[in-house]
């Protein structure tokens, strides 16, 4: 047991050390490790994190702590600045780290607007992050951005794809998302915009990215009906 332990502790410092000449310019340094790490973020994850903004100088620029409201998104998308998309890999739930990252990899020359002030061009920031959730997205998400109330349906699939071409479109997978919900058969995620939670659902089933959810992708109840290939 102690070999495979120290064999697994051995392979991630591999990854952390590749992962790191890869990132170039963004440094990282872990300041705490849960002492179960086991399942890494990685793209097409969905993470939740909590983080302080700072400048090299320690000046605040921005916090999720002050309105308790995490950032929530899927690695890999760009959805975040490329800094993060480098600095939240390979991390596991718990741990936290400060994450330094130079203009180019953030804002650039852009100035930035936030909620309150804003990030001159040209500012390297400083990121003190807290992971509080990784997803896998195949195993954990549709369960926890939707519930299902009372008897989970057999075949969401199906019902979904309501042009039967056997792939569920984005309007498709809204469609059934808010006849669920408008039904009291499912429930969204308090605390998000219904939107954002089937944008974030879509894009964990896209696996491939061709902007449609195939059987095989699906995550959700369903049957594959034979009949419908002949
Ligand atoms: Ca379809
Ligand atoms: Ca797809």
């Amino acid at each position: 047991m102690v070999s495979s332990v120290v064999i697994l502790a051995v392979s991630l410092q591999i990854f952390a050390a590749l992962a790191e000449e890869d990132l170039g310019d963004v440094k990282i340094e872990v300041t705490f490790k849960p002492k179960r790490c086991i399942f890494l973020s990685r793209e097409g994850y969905f993470l939740r994190y909590h983080y302080n903004g700072t400048y090299p100088d320690g000046t605040k620029f921005d916090s999720s702590h002050e309105t308790d409201e995490t950032v929530d998104f899927v690695l890999g998308r760009g959805e975040v600045i490329k800094g993060m998309e480098t600095g939240l890999r390979g991390m596991c739930a718990g741990e936290r780290r400060k994450i330094t990252v130079p203009p180019h990899l953030a804002y650039g020359d852009k100035r930035e607007e936030l909620l309150e002030g804003s990030i001159p061009p040209g500012s390297t920031l400083v990121f003190e992050v807290e992971l509080i959730e990784v997803l896998d997205p195949m195993d954990d998400l549709p369960k926890n951005l939707f519930w299902w109330v009372g008897e989970t349906p057999t075949n969401s699939f199906g019902d979904s794809d309501v042009n039967r071409d056997k792939k569920i479109s984005k309007e498709e997978f809204a469609n059934y998302c808010h006849m669920m919900a408008d039904s009291d058969k499912g429930v969204f995620l308090p605390g998000r915009r219904e939107q954002d939670l089937i944008d974030d659902m879509f894009s964990f089933q896209d696996r491939n990215r061709d902007g449609f959810i195939s059987f095989h992708e699906f995550a959700g109840p369903k049957i594959h009906e034979k009949h419908d290939e002949l």
